[in-house]
């Protein structure tokens, strides 16, 4: 380096004594010696005195920067090794750190975790509102309970005390007048057959005879188009003073009915609109069992003066009219169960239940019609009589005011001179 320094100094001196010839006589003094040598100042002379001279200090500088640059340059290997290095380690960690699917799925799950976390924090906010308004109900129904038990107290304390049951029991209303009942009203029997006592208005006469009560029509205030389970368990209201209408239950007739082997009579009682009574016995009458859709048979008719409906009747429309009218042996026909000889349904078309044949000539479960009188127009739209008929008395197209259907053992209606006892008794019925 040093030689090169030297070599360099030659050339410039050599430069400058070829050209000497147009020096013009320069001083030092008036050089300015300062480092960058200036533009053309100092002269060439000048610049070879100062090389020359400062040859020493300058070789000895530039051996000096011969080491820095040597000590620099090994830094700069070492720093090149290093930029090396770290260029590897960076591709390296560039490669490494190409994201896996697996690190992306996880960041896609962290991205929803983190949308979830919030949809949860809002429908825990909105469950805690929908729990505040369950409390509230729970509190309103805790309230209710309340009331309602409370009503359910009142109620059923002066009902106790309005409605009145006779104390005496037995297994029918001529038991109860057997063991001394003498009073109409509200008792409970148990016929033979029965699991439990159930309540029935009991018709007491003077004669001692207790007539079990099982339909009742007065006033139209009981809707008598009922379902088959109405009909089985019964429906309307029994009261002690015979003011309310009434279905007993299809199951209790049949209990009361096939719990004896003695004969029970039916009769059938009717009040038409101008305040006329009359009625029909029915001997041996029976209600079947529900598996025989509590199929209605009596023995035979057994008198009476509105004549013998239950045995159909000939309109004049058919021939078969009376065949297909009777009742006799019919089963119990229900809007929801249809068990009649038509292939409509006569329940349904008539509004009621009834040992429906196809239809019927007697129809005392029909509608109530303040008056009597009503015409296919006000039928609605089947346009069939589906009035409270009994046919053998007044026509079709007439209902009639009130009816009542009860049971007697046969024994009771002979015993007082036969079923002219029975005549007379519902003849002075307006008496009792
Ligand atoms: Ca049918």
């Amino acid at each position: 380096m040093a030689l090169s320094v030297f070599a360099t100094a030659g050339i410039i001196f050599l430069l400058f004594t070829s050209t000497s010839a147009q020096i013009r006589g320069d001083s030092h003094a008036t050089c300015n010696m300062n480092d960058g040598f200036g533009k053309y100042c100092p002269t060439t002379c000048g610049v070879a005195d100062y090389l020359f001279r400062y040859s020493p200090v300058v070789n000895e500088e530039l051996t000096a920067m011969h080491n820095n640059l040597e000590l620099i340059a090994n830094l700069t290997r070492g720093a090149d090794e290093t930029i090396t290095y770290m260029k590897d380690s960076t591709a390296a960690a560039q490669k490494s750190s190409q994201p896996d699917p697996n690190y992306k799925r996880s960041s896609s799950m962290l991205d929803d975790v983190l949308r979830y976390e919030k949809t949860i924090l809002e429908q825990e906010q909105q469950l805690i509102e929908l729990q505040n308004v369950i409390l509230s109900n729970e509190r309103r129904m805790g309230d209710l309970k309340k009331l309602a038990l409370n009503l359910q107290q009142k109620c059923s304390e002066p009902c106790r005390d309005m409605v009145q049951i006779q104390p005496i029991t037995g297994t029918d209303c001529q038991d109860v007048a057997n063991k001394g009942a003498t009073t109409s009203g509200l008792y409970y029997v148990k016929p033979t057959k029965a699991q439990a006592q159930f309540l029935v208005y009991c018709e007491i006469d003077k004669f001692g005879r207790g007539f079990t009560v099982i339909q009742r029509r007065r006033d139209g205030s009981v809707d008598f188009f009922k379902d088959w389970i109405q009909y089985k368990e019964g429906f309307g209201y029994l009261s002690p003073d015979d003011t309310t209408e009434f279905w007993l239950g299809n199951e209790k007739i049949h209990l009361l009915t096939t719990s004896s082997t003695l004969p029970t009579v039916l009769r059938v009682e009717l009040v038409d609109w101008e305040g006329n009574k009359r009625y029909a016995d029915y001997n041996m009458f029976r209600i079947g069992s529900e598996a025989d859709m509590y199929r209605l048979t009596y023995g035979y008719y057994f008198g009476g003066d509105a004549g013998d409906a239950f045995d159909g009747y000939d309109f004049g429309d058919d021939p078969s009219d009376k065949f297909y009218t009777s009742h006799n042996g019919m089963q119990f026909s229900t809007h929801d169960k249809d068990n009649d000889k038509y292939a409509g349904s006569c329940a349904q078309q008539d509004g009621s239940g009834w040992w429906m044949n196809k239809c019927h000539a007697a129809h005392l479960n029909g509608k109530y019609y303040p008056g009597g009188r009503y015409s296919e127009k006000d039928v609605g739209e089947y346009g069939f009589d589906n009035g409270i008929i009994w046919v053998t008395w007044h026509s079709r197209w007439y209902s009639l005011k009130e009816t009542t259907m009860k049971i007697i053992p046969l024994s009771r209606i002979t015993a007082g001179g036969g079923q002219q006892t029975g005549v007379k008794q519902f003849g002075g019925l307006g008496d009792v």
